[in-house]
C-alpha cells in the first residue's frame, strides 16, 4: 500500500526518528471504526472484544482506513482494555458507553485480578499482526496500549468518568494501593506492546487519554514513574508515541515519560508545543476534531496552520488533536489527507 516497500524508511518513521521527509506523515486516531460505513457493516452482530479477538476482523478493519484514505500509517484495531479482558479481568465495552469493569479495584486483594500477561495470552494480536505486515508492505503498523492511569482509571471507577474521583481519592488516599495497581498495569502495558512489536509493529503509541485531569505535581508523583516502566524498556526497539487529551501543562513531563513523539491535543498550538517539550522534539497532532464538521475552506486553513506550526519541531507527524468523532463525513478526512500530501515538511 506505500510506495517504498520498508516501513522503518516511511514518512512516518522517518519522522519520528527525527529524520523528516518531503511531507508530514498523516494518520487519525481512531481512523478504523465508526465513521466508516464499511467498519459498521464488517461489526454488525459481533460485539466489540468478540471483534478484536478475530485476526480476520482485525485485519480487516484495520486496512479499510489505510485503503480508504491513504493515510501513511496504520493502527492496530483492538482497544486498550484488550489485555485486561485477556488475563481475565471481568470487563466488556459496552455500545454507547465503553469499557465497564465488573469488579471495580477498591481493595489490595482487588489486586489479584490483574497476573502479567505473555504473547501465549493474546495469540489473535500475534497473528493479526503478522497478516497486516505483509498486507501493509511500506506502509508502518502502529501498536497501541492504553498507559497506567488511564487504564486505572476504568478499573477504579468501573467505567467511564467524567472528573476521576474516584481515581483521584483513591491515589491521594491510598498511595501504596495505588502504586501497586498502577505497577501492574504498566507491566502489562509494556507486554502488551512488546508483543505487537514482537509481531511487527513499526511504532507503538502509549494512550493516556485522561492524564489531562491530572495536576503536573499529582501527575509526577502518581504517574510519570509508572508510564515510564511502560516506555523506558522500550527504547531503541521502534518509534514511541505517547499522548493524551488537555495535556498542556503536562507535555513536558510527558517527554520525560519515554516518548520519542509528544502527542498534542488540539489546545496547544504545535510551535507553542514545540516551545515548552524543548530542543530535539517531535510532535504528532492536533487538528481539532470539531472543525470535521466546518465548511471545506474552514477546515482547509486550519490544516494549513497545523502543518505550518508544526515546522517548529525536529518532526511532525500530521493528526487530530483526538480521536475521529464517529458522526465524520468520512470524505473530509480523505480530503485532508490529500491536502496533507501536497504540502512540504
Ligand atoms: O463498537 C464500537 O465500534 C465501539 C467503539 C470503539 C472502537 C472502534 C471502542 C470502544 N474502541 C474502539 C477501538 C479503539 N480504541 C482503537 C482502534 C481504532 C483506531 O484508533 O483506529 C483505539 C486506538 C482505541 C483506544 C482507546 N479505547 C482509548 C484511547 C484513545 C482515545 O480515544 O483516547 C480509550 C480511552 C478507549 C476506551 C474506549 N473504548 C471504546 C470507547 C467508546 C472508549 C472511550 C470511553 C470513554 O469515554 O471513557
Amino acid at each position: 500500500m506505500s510506495n517504498s516497500a520498508d516501513p522503518a524508511e516511511s514518512l512516518l518513521v522517518r519522522a519520528a526518528t527525527g529524520r523528516p521527509g518531503p511531507r508530514p506523515p498523516v494518520w487519525f486516531m481512531r481512523q478504523a471504526g465508526r465513521s466508516l460505513p464499511e467498519y459498521r457493516a464488517l461489526r454488525v452482530g459481533t460485539s466489540m472484544l468478540e471483534s478484536c479477538r478475530t485476526p480476520d476482523l482485525i485485519t480487516e478493519i484495520t486496512l479499510q482506513p489505510v485503503r480508504r484514505h491513504k493515510v501513511d500509517a496504520a493502527i492496530f484495531f483492538s482497544d486498550i482494555v484488550v489485555p485486561l479482558a485477556a488475563i481475565g479481568v471481568g470487563i466488556d465495552i459496552v455500545p454507547g458507553v465503553g469499557p465497564v469493569v465488573e469488579k471495580p479495584i477498591r481493595e489490595t486483594a482487588d489486586l489479584d485480578q490483574l497476573r502479567a500477561l505473555d504473547a501465549d495470552d493474546v495469540p489473535y494480536v500475534t497473528e493479526a499482526i503478522g497478516n497486516l505486515v505483509g498486507e501493509l508492505g511500506g506502509t508502518p503498523l502502529i501498536g497501541f496500549a492504553g498507559a497506567p492511569f488511564t487504564l486505572a482509571s476504568y478499573l477504579v471507577e468501573g467505567g467511564p468518568s467524567k472528573d476521576h474521583a474516584r481515581t483521584k481519592s483513591l491515589m491521594h488516599g491510598r498511595p501504596e494501593l495505588w502504586h501497586g495497581l498502577c505497577a501492574r498495569l504498566a507491566v502489562i502495558a509494556r507486554e502488551f506492546l512488546r508483543v505487537q512489536v514482537d509481531a511487527g509493529a513499526s511504532a507503538i503509541q502509549l494512550f493516556d487519554s485522561w492524564a489531562g485531569a491530572l495536576s503536573l505535581a499529582d501527575y509526577e508523583e502518581f504517574v510519570l514513574p509508572h508510564s515510564q516502566a511502560v516506555l523506558e524498556p522500550l527504547a531503541g526497539l521502534v518509534p514511541r508515541i505517547h499522548f493524551g487529551v488537555g495535556t498542556g501543562e503536562l507535555l513536558a513531563a510527558m517527554r520525560c515519560a519515554g516518548a520519542d513523539v509528544v502527542g498534542v491535543d488540539w489546545r496547544v498550538p504545535l510551535d507553542e508545543a514545540a516551545r515548552r517539550l524543548g530542543p530535539g522534539v517531535i510532535v504528532q497532532g492536533n487538528l481539532d476534531p470539531a472543525l470535521l464538521q466546518a465548511e471545506w475552506p474552514v477546515i482547509d486553513r486550519a490544516v494549513r496552520r497545523v502543518v505550518e506550526q508544526g515546522r517548529a519541531a525536529d518532526g511532525h507527524i500530521f493528526n487530530l488533536g483526538h480521536g475521529v468523532p464517529p458522526s465524520t463525513d468520512p470524505d473530509v478526512l480523505t480530503r485532508i489527507v490529500e491536502l496533507v500530501h501536497s504540502t512540504p515538511s
